[in-house]
């Protein structure tokens, strides 16, 4: 199948390939016999204020320590912004397009040099010191931009944090940081749903009490409504920005400094902040998106990505304004107003590059082609998707209806813990097959490991690994070292464990088939059905409850919740109470699509959820449950069944 469907490198002949098939054989080869070396080139992508002269030192072993041009100097917002002043000061760096405004805001490199210096004098009136945290929580407009270089400006940790979290899920992530300033909004508009952005964070602030670390918060006034202001902690965002110096000298920071962390989901406990540095990461993001996305002069890149996920941070704003190039945002829905909104904004915007998730293709795809018909689209020259599975046949669709056959389609694999591309195509420099991620990009070392840690050869299955360091490797998870040392690192000894299992077919091209743990992945949010399961435990008339993932047409997968109601409580739990009840804790985007209470839950004799029986009967999949042996009560099996079937 893999071979029958192979788009050869040739289809595309609008596509100007950055690099010539042997240029990039050339590469891989050059990469591989000499890292180092290797390393050292892609540095030179970025400005240094001092250029370092190692690449990697560390060890993935024992105590884990990663570091990359150690003994180098940089500021990454220089990187982005004043190296290009001369050459390109009048080129648009940013289009932010906002629903309901006309036009959309054109801000060229020197206007975004303007807005970030001031910001960063701002931020040091307010008393930010270098290495300390700011946590953004905005909207997708161009403060959340300028918010995230000016950070970086003087030397801050940006943590930038979903919309979509809940005060609580807020709160948790503010006093872990230790966040001195918060830069949110007053509210956001999605659709016909407001998103109060300064209320959520005002409870927030509460919620922390005594641990809070906040001393101010800069408002971005999005729309008319009032928000409370706080006097002495809250500022108008331009009331009290603009006034300021539209200059700032950069604080160089050393390469291994963290640039920002960010909160992501893992298989257990709280979410954890994974923390990258700034030398490492402003290579990585360079390099990653020049091999995929290799801008050229006119080119507009759109990636969809909210800037609270990692895609937000390397392919919306440092990769490409580290490359010179031009992004865009918007904070439309695709489908708002009307289906077909963002094929809109790729005609009136002139967007060659849409970078964007399977989950928003499935959508597209679902308001049918007469909508695509309707629009242009002659600008595309390049797809994109990141973030979960694209089947072969919503690949297909993408790059016949939306691409019109003549955009190669780039399906890249990465995480937040790898913050840019790992698995991805050179557009025009290599085949691709719908379905498949591709090729790890030149310099890094991929393996599959069996279930007794072996690494495979050749063609095989099994969990996917990273053999040797990147410079985008994220460093540690913050305050908890020993967390990150095993969770990546102790599943297969001496190699970064990603928590995907692959396929690699004979060409060397990689399959993703999925999380190998706890981790669920709903419309691209990753999700961990710990967390969920542990809101559920705070709620006394709950014995116990377990989360599962399941597939979904649009959204990839869906979260389902099977809880044991307690009995001789007086008000019983009801399922809509406990969907309303995860979304407060977590957010919205944690909501789950169905909630069953169930008398019990299929165990082992050793007590252990058997997540894999629940996630086929939430998934209608009744058929063949396997070996049922090792259950305590196998008949649980066909009471949750009829459960299930009672309720569709
Ligand atoms: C960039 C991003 C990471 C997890 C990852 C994997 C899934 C990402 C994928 C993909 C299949 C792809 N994932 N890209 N699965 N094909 N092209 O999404 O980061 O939010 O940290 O999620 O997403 O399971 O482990 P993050």
């Amino acid at each position: 199948m893999s071979t029958l469907s192979l788009i050869p490198t040739h289809s595309h002949p609008h596509y100007t390939a950055s690099m010539s098939p042997a240029e990039l054989q050339a590469m891989r080869a050059h990469a591989q016999q000499n890292p180092e070396g290797f390393w050292l080139e892609q540095a030179r992508r970025i400005h240094w204020h001092r250029k370092p002269t190692q690449g990697f030192r560390g060890s993935f072993e024992g105590d884990v320590s990663i570091k990359w041009y150690d003994d180098g100097h940089l500021n990454a917002s220089v990187c982005c912004i004043d190296r290009h002043l001369t050459a390109r000061g009048d080129q648009v760096a940013l289009i932010s397009h906002r629903e309901g405004r006309p036009g959309a805001e054109q801000i060229t490199y020197a206007m975004l040099h303007e807005r970030v210096c001031r910001l960063a004098n701002a931020l040091t009136d307010l008393g930010v010191e270098k290495g300390e945290r700011v946590a953004i929580s905005l909207p997708m407009i161009s403060e959340a931009v300028v918010a995230m270089l000016a950070c970086a400006r003087i030397g801050a940790v940006h943590v930038v944090l979903f919309g979509g979290f809940s005060a609580e899920g807020i709160a948790e992530r503010l006093m872990d940081s230790g966040a001195v300033l918060v830069i949110t909004a007053s509210e956001a508009r999605r659709g016909n749903k407001t998103i109060p952005f300064k209320q959520t964070m005002d409870d927030a602030l509460l919620k922390c009490g005594q641990n809070c670390t906040v001393k101010s918060v800069l408002v971005v006034r999005t729309s008319d409504a009032a928000v409370p202001m706080l006097p002495g902690r809250d500022y108008d965002y331009h009331d009290f920005v603009d006034g300021f110096e539209p200059d700032f000298v950069p604080v160089v920071m050393p390469a291994e400094a963290p640039l920002f962390m960010l909160y992501t989901s893992g298989s257990t406990g709280k979410p954890k902040a994974v923390v990258h540095a700034t030398g490492g990461y402003m290579v990585w993001a360079a390099y990653t998106m020049g091999m995929v996305y290799a801008q050229k002069p006119g080119d507009v890149l759109w990636c969809t990505a909210d800037v609270a996920w990692i895609t937000g941070h390397t392919s919306v704003v440092y990769g490409p304004l580290a490359n010179g190039g031009t992004t865009m945002i918007s904070d439309s829905l695709p489908n708002a107003p009307h289906a077909g909104r963002w094929l809109d904004l790729i005609d009136d915007y002139k967007v060659t590059m849409l970078f964007t998730s399977p989950t928003a293709v499935r959508a597209m795809m679902a308001d049918g082609d007469a909508v695509v018909q309707a629009h242009s689209l002659e600008t595309l020259r390049l797809l994109g998707v990141a973030g979960e599975p694209i089947s072969s046949d919503v690949w297909m669709w993408y790059h016949d209806v939306i691409g019109r056959g003549k955009c190669p389609v780039a399906d890249t694999w990465w995480q937040t813990e790898t913050a840019g591309v790992v698995l991805g195509p050179v557009p025009g420099a290599q085949p691709l097959k719908p379905g498949s991620a591709s090729t790890p990009l030149p310099g890094l070392d991929l393996a599959l490991a069996d279930p007794q840690g072996r690494i495979q050869e050749n063609s095989a299955e099994g969990s996917l690994c990273i053999a040797r360091s990147w410079p985008g490797q994220a460093r540690t998870i913050w305050r908890d070292h020993e967390r990150f040392c095993k969770t990546y690192f102790s599943m297969v000894p001496g190699f970064y464990f990603t928590g995907d299992g692959a396929r690699r077919d004979d060409d060397g091209y990689y399959w993703i088939t999925g999380r190998m743990d706890d981790v669920i992945n709903v419309a691209g949010h990753r999700l961990g059905t710990a967390e969920v399961e542990d809101v559920l435990a705070t709620d006394h008339r709950l014995l116990e409850s377990a989360a599962v993932g399941v597939p979904h047409p649009v959204k990839g997968q869906a979260l389902v919740v099977f809880a044991i109601a307690r009995k001789n409580v007086t008000a019983q739990p009801t399922e809509a109470g406990i969907k309303r009840m995860v979304a407060d804790a977590l957010g919205r985007y944690a909501m789950p699509e169905t909630v069953y209470l169930v008398p019990d839950l299929p165990r082992t004799r050793s007590g252990k959820i058997v997540r894999r029986l629940l996630r086929k009967i939430a998934s209608g999949e009744i058929e063949n449950f396997g070996d049922l042996s090792t259950l305590t009560d196998q008949e649980i099996v066909q009471t949750i069944c009829n459960f299930v079937q009672e309720k569709h």
